[in-house]
């Protein structure tokens, strides 16, 4: 039985990748890994490992041992909690990746996933369908660790032949898990105060547009993606990748279509300088050509989805 390992595994995306992989390779196959001590409710059907990915030994001791081949390397700080803690967050979206790096390198592990961001552009990108190859000066201390990641892995295929892909994702939307410290959360935060009948005090400005996808949607691509054969893939960097695009007012319109009384203000904070130097829209054309990408959910049906599915519970905890 070939292992694969999911590290973040408790977080917005490693929640659902971790099922998703589950019912591919069977619960066994599938170890989630995270450093907080819980392994949580939804993933208690396989094996969980508190891990640190900082503590290089610990990680490599585990992969070589258990021989696991697939690595999904999730855990990082986003772009809000990364502005409030840059050294910490430069060294925890750095270091992990090289120690994965490193243990593909010396042929321990066969494929690596690493996720990237629309947060590589910065203020001079093309901001409208930005393209897969365009000018990257990133502001945020998050969008500079990942396009100093994109670099490395591109390296590390090309020089070592690691078989590193990586996605470069927008904001994803799910219920399943909150999101956790990111520019984009609003997106999610929203639909919780709307099913709660509150006013949402939103902290992007109402013409604010980002790229944005459900989570569904996200993890397909993931899968497709890590499925993709090598020769198809021309891009080591990271993969554009583009589900909806809207802003907090046009998402309000639409919740407006199953709760008219929802209502919506805006207080703008520190992430509206990070959101103004983002994209508004992405250029997938290189995805769509090399691995046939294509998302499902537009922006009426993931508001449908999010609205049948959020349970406002998960905020206490
Ligand atoms: P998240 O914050 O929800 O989850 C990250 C997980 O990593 C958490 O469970 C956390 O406990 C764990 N973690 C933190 N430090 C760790 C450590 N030292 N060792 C092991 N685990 C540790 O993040 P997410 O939204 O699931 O994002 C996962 C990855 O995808 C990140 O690299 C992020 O940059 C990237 N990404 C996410 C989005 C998004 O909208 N969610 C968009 C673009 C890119
Ligand atoms: C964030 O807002 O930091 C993330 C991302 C787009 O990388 N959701």
């Amino acid at each position: 039985m070939s292992k694969t390992i999911v590290i973040g595994a408790c977080g917005q995306i490693g929640t659902e990748l971790v099922i998703a992989l589950r019912k591919k390779h069977g619960n066994e196959a599938v170890i989630a890994a995270d450093v907080k001590n819980d392994c949580p409710a939804l993933l208690a059907d396989g094996p969980y490992l508190k891990l640190d990915i900082l503590d290089r030994e610990s990680v490599r001791t585990l992969i070589i041992n258990q021989e696991i081949k697939e690595v999904y390397l999730l855990a990082a700080l986003l772009s809000a909690t990364a502005e409030k803690n840059p050294d910490f967050a430069w060294r925890l979206n750095m270091e992990g990746l090289f120690t994965i790096l490193d243990l593909a390198k010396e042929g321990f592990v066969s494929k690596i996933f690493w996720p990237s961001s629309i947060a590589v552009f910065g203020p001079t990108t093309p901001r409208e369908h930005t393209p897969q190859y365009t000018i990257m000066e990133p502001t945020t201390v998050y969008g500079i660790s990942k396009l100093a990641g994109e670099r490395w892995c591109e390296y590390y295929f090309n020089k070592h032949h690691v078989d590193v892909r990586s996605i470069r994702y927008p904001g994803l939307i799910s219920y399943t898990s909150l999101p956790g410290g990111g520019t984009t959360d609003y997106a999610v935060d929203i639909f919780y105060q709307a099913k709660l009948g509150k006013t949402y005090s939103c902290f992007l400005s109402e013409n604010t547009a980002l790229p944005m996808m459900f989570m569904e949607d996200a993890i397909r691509a993931t899968l497709e993606l890590m499925n993709a054969p090598k020769e198809k893939l021309t891009v080591r960097s990271s993969y554009n990748l583009s589900g909806c695009s809207f802003t907090p007012s046009e998402l309000t319109s639409e919740i407006k279509k199953h709760i008219p009384e929802f209502n919506i203000e805006y207080a703008p904070d520190f992430r509206q300088a990070i959101a103004d130097s983002w994209p508004k829209s992405i250029d997938d054309s290189q995805a769509r050509l090399d691995w046939d990408w294509k998302e499902k959910y537009s922006i009426d049906h993931l508001v449908k989805t999010m609205l049948e599915n959020v349970d406002p519970s998960l905020l206490n905890g």
